[in-house]
């Protein structure tokens, strides 16, 4: 009798202890989130966790096609990604995004309409604004004795191995278009073999094609110039005071970073809470503070210290800015980018 007594207790003992056990680790739900590198306040990615109680996987990319590579492969699926205005265009065009539903990002009220129903997503039915800016050349006033106001300076032998330009296809192309006065949308095939060419010929004088190590060597003075985006110079001369920027006369490419929610993923509803927290203005306050980049979030501007707000770098008006083109999906024509570039990245 004892012993059945005794069985019955440690049968028990470990069914309570198998319940508690499963109710404490009961599975969160996940969401899969892909942006660019350095583009983030990570503390927002903690706060989201705990807020939703779920769990963030970040994985990070470098340009848009890189994205949009790992994406089409559906190697992982991701429930929000980042990508910009002419790769958006694209993921509609493939039918790649799921569309959002409105109704579920109150928050598309603090967006300045500036953002808002662009041509790549006409009535912003797949994409939430993110950050947006220019394309410039970041110098440094003490290492650089002539004006920055052309692209042409990319081109000059007195600052061969100082030179940084973006490891980004249609971005450094652009400027090599930019700088034969062709357009950056070009569907002529003789055009863009001219800007192949003038990118073969800078190469002795480019010291690397980079990404987010920009910011490190320009800061750290290892070299005099670069191409970047305008975000990364607000960054950078916040750290480093001889750091200026410049929008060259021949036109910059105005881009935006919208969110979207790829039609692969896992978990729609909880895709749509994340657009909606980050267009919270104090969460797109921290965001913008922390990276440097311009918030297309107007409620969050009120947040912002002065001197981000009005920094002409960040924020420019429309005429500071100047000529600019915004990117087109090449489409048809996709091919022809692809391989001038594979071209251009196989000389030596
Ligand atoms: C920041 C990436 C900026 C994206 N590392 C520019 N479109």
């Amino acid at each position: 009798m004892k012993n059945i007594v005794k069985r019955i207790l440690v049968l028990s003992l470990i069914l309570v202890i198998g319940i508690l056990a499963t109710g404490c680790g009961e599975e969160k739900a996940t969401i899969n989130i892909y942006n660019w590198g350095d583009y983030i306040d990570p503390s927002v990615l903690k706060d989201f966790e705990k807020e939703f109680n779920v769990k963030v996987n970040y994985n990070t990319f470098a340009t848009n096609e890189d994205m949009y590579i790992s994406i089409k492969k559906g190697g992982t699926s991701y429930d929000v990604a980042f990508p910009s205005d002419y790769m958006i265009e694209r993921m509609i065009d493939e039918d790649m995004l799921e569309k959002i539903s409105k109704d579920n990002i109150p928050n598309l009220s603090n967006i300045d309409e500036r953002f808002l129903n662009l041509e790549f997503d006409p009535e912003n039915d797949y994409s939430v604004p993110y950050m947006w800016g220019t394309v410039g050349i970041v110098y440094n006033k003490k290492m650089v004795d002539d004006p920055v106001d052309s692209w042409n300076i990319l081109w000059n032998e007195k600052y061969k191995g100082q030179i940084l330009m973006l490891d980004s296809q249609r971005d450094s192309l652009a400027v090599a278009l930019k700088k034969l006065g062709y357009s950056m949308n070009t569907r002529s095939l003789e055009e863009l073999e001219e800007a192949k060419e003038e990118l073969i010929k800078q190469k002795p004088l480019v010291y690397a094609y980079v990404g987010d190590e920009v910011k490190d060597l320009l800061v750290g003075e290892e070299a005099a110039m670069a191409v970047v985006w305008s975000g990364d110079a607000v960054a950078m001369i916040r750290e480093n005071e001889d750091l200026a920027y410049a929008i060259p006369k021949e036109g910059t490419n105005l881009w935006f970073d919208n969110m979207v929610i790829p039609k692969n993923g896992n978990n729609k509803k909880l895709a749509e809470e994340f657009i909606n927290f980050m267009q919270r203005p104090e969460i797109a306050a921290r965001n913008t503070d922390y990276i440097g980049y311009s918030t297309a979030n107007y409620k969050a501007l009120d947040l912002l210290p002065e001197d981000i707000v009005n920094s002409e770098v960040a924020y420019p008006t429309d005429e500071e800015i100047g000529e600019r083109e915004i990117f087109k999906d090449p489409k048809d024509f996709l091919k022809v980018y692809d391989d001038i570039w594979l071209e251009f990245k196989a000389q030596r």
